[in-house]
């Protein structure tokens, strides 16, 4: 892994809860979009040396309307920056470690994502992203 990239934050609604990273906290948007892939509406917010990702879900039956539901607004996700998504994914597979998806999916910025199961990341959902810039 190269580095943490960013950490997923599960919120009802992004609109309500910028406010607060925003202002209160005083840390910069930089960008909203919709990941249909993923069925959540993101908001990357710049907290640094490291990007915090607000997720809304747009979908009732999605991963983060679900966790909303079951535990409630908070941290959600880490995500280690990589390089070859799909030779770390193999790598970790023959290391034990159960993925969620056999192949990279298309996530926030252009990245492929990948989520490595909380039940064999001693209770953490881990993401490998790989920007398309290869950079971060
Ligand atoms: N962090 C840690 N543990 C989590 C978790 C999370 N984010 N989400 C679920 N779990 C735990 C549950 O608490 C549950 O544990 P127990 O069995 O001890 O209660 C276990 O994982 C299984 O959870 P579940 O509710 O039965 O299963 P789900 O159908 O909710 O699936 C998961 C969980 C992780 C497999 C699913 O959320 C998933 O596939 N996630 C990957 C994709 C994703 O999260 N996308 C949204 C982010 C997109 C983005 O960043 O762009």
């Amino acid at each position: 892994m190269k580095n943490v990239d960013h950490i997923g934050i599960a919120v009802k609604n992004i609109d309500d809860s910028l406010d607060y990273y925003i202002h209160t906290l005083g840390l910069t948007l930089l960008a909203i979009e919709e990941v249909a892939s993923q069925k959540v509406r993101v908001a990357f917010i710049d907290a640094g040396n490291i990007k915090l990702e607000l997720l809304e879900p747009m979908d009732e039956g999605g991963a983060v309307a679900k966790f909303i539901e079951k535990r409630g607004e908070g941290i959600h996700h880490i995500a280690f920056g990589v390089t070859d998504i799909r030779s770390r994914m193999v790598e970790l597979e023959e290391k034990g470690v159960q993925l969620l998806s056999d192949k990279p999916k298309p996530g926030a910025g252009g990245a492929e994502v990948a989520f490595l199961h909380p039940k064999s990341s001693f209770g953490v959902l881990y993401e490998l992203c790989e920007k398309r810039d290869k950079g971060e």
